[in-house]
């Protein structure tokens, strides 16, 4: 079914879990805590590890500071070793501290923004410890009320606040800024969509590049066309992956919409995205609020590799045949077919071919992983969302 070039990416195709979503979680009116939920990031990996071992999909593991810190990183370092895993894009946090109620980065006071900025050092000197080599900066920074701040002052304060992290960052690292056009802000956003990401990108240097979170859009976003944008312009350094259906759902990758998520795939490949050499990280940000965290997990990377291999199976050459004779329908039937082609028995039939389970939620369930940890953890809680 599939070209040995596809077959190629999709063995190698690695899906970012993030250390979160193994946490409990919720929304602003109930966190529900679930049963076996990791008490320490170390339990966090153990988790990930099975999401990995099923699917071979998902080897590196996204922690957000101060959620994850530990005394000893080479321990977990270690840990993450031992489980076949490895250290990926450390998350900043400057949206929980009494101190951020009006911004961080972009805040009037100089303290507040000093103090920012150092977290963003203590993150750098985190990345150190344990070879990441991603910083992942989410501002909940704006206002509520129009006239509640200097909306072009705070840019000239938050340009300065990136300079100043940018230039600590080793010269094999990243500074990867994400947008999100409204929340918890409810007026303006002071990174709201890509194109001011990409600015202060351009203006710090060429390790900064942009992150695409897919909840971060307002409705009828035509997101694929935004991938394809930055692509072009090489500052696509990452994808934040959930679903939604309103605002900022962090469902599960691909539930709301598996058509755009094959759009957004297709213009990945159309980039280079998949190539050798590519430094397009694919990470989920997710929260499973009343769904199993770890089997949530699985199908979100399965959902990723099947609308990847969807998107593969697309016959180029056609393609641009029917588009360079204005043949609407035809080009448009081409990209159709793709999309409505079911991988997964072929997708199974690798999986078996690799030494991993064809259905990787049965084998997860069949395994008795989940009776052990609501067994084992008992009492601890875990910072987070719900902490
Ligand atoms: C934000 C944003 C960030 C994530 C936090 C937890 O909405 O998407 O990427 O780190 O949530
Ligand atoms: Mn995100």
């Amino acid at each position: 079914m599939f070209s040995t070039q596809a077959i190629e990416w999709l063995d190698q195709q690695a899906i970012e879990v993030p250390s979160w979503a193994y946490g409990n979680s919720g929304t602003r009116f109930k966190v529900f805590a679930q049963a076996g939920v990791p008490r320490d990031p170390f339990e966090k990996l153990a988790d990930a590890a099975q999401v990995h071992a099923l699917t071979g999909l998902a080897p590196s593991f996204a922690l957000h500071i101060p959620w994850d810190e530990v005394d000893d990183f080479a321990r977990l370092v270690d840990h993450a070793e031992s489980l076949g895993l490895r250290i990926g894009t450390i998350n900043s946090n400057t949206f929980q501290d009494d101190i951020y109620k009006l911004g961080s980065l972009a805040h009037a006071d100089a303290d507040v923004r000093q103090a920012a900025i150092d977290h963003h050092l203590r993150c750098i000197e985190v990345m150190h410890a344990t070879g990441s080599t991603d910083l992942k900066i989410w501002l909940a920074d704006g206002t509520n009320y129009p006239g509640q701040d200097d909306m072009r002052a705070r840019q000239d304060r938050l340009a300065e606040s990136l300079a100043t992290i940018y230039e600590r960052l080793a010269d094999d690292q990243r500074l990867v800024l994400e947008y999100k056009f409204f929340e918890p802000a409810f007026y303006h956003t002071d990174v709201p969509d890509w194109g001011t990401s990409y600015i202060h990108c351009v203006e710090l240097g060429e390790r900064a590049v942009v992150c695409l979170d897919t909840g971060h859009h307002a409705p009828g976003t035509n997101i694929e066309f935004i991938v394809t944008q930055l692509l072009r312009l090489g500052r696509l350094g990452a994808f934040d992956f959930n679903s939604r259906f309103y605002a900022d759902d962090d469902l599960m990758v691909g539930a709301a919409d598996p058509f755009q998520l094959f759009r957004i795939m297709h213009e990945v490949n159309r980039g280079g995205g998949f190539e050798a050499g590519s430094d397009v990280v694919f990470m989920l940000d997710q929260c499973h609020n009343i769904e199993a965290k770890i089997p949530g997990q699985i199908r979100s990377v399965l959902n990723v590799q099947e609308m990847t291999a969807r998107a593969l199976l697309i016959d180029q050459d056609a393609l641009a045949d029917a588009q360079g004779r204005g043949d609407v329908l035809g080009a448009n039937e081409v990209f159709m077919d793709a999309f409505y082609t079911d991988v997964r028995t072929a997708l199974a039939d690798r999986r078996e071919a690799r030494g991993l389970p064809r259905d990787p939620i049965a084998a997860y369930a069949a395994s008795g992983y989940q009776a052990e940890i609501e067994r084992a953890r008992v009492g601890g809680t875990q910072a987070g969302w719900g902490a």
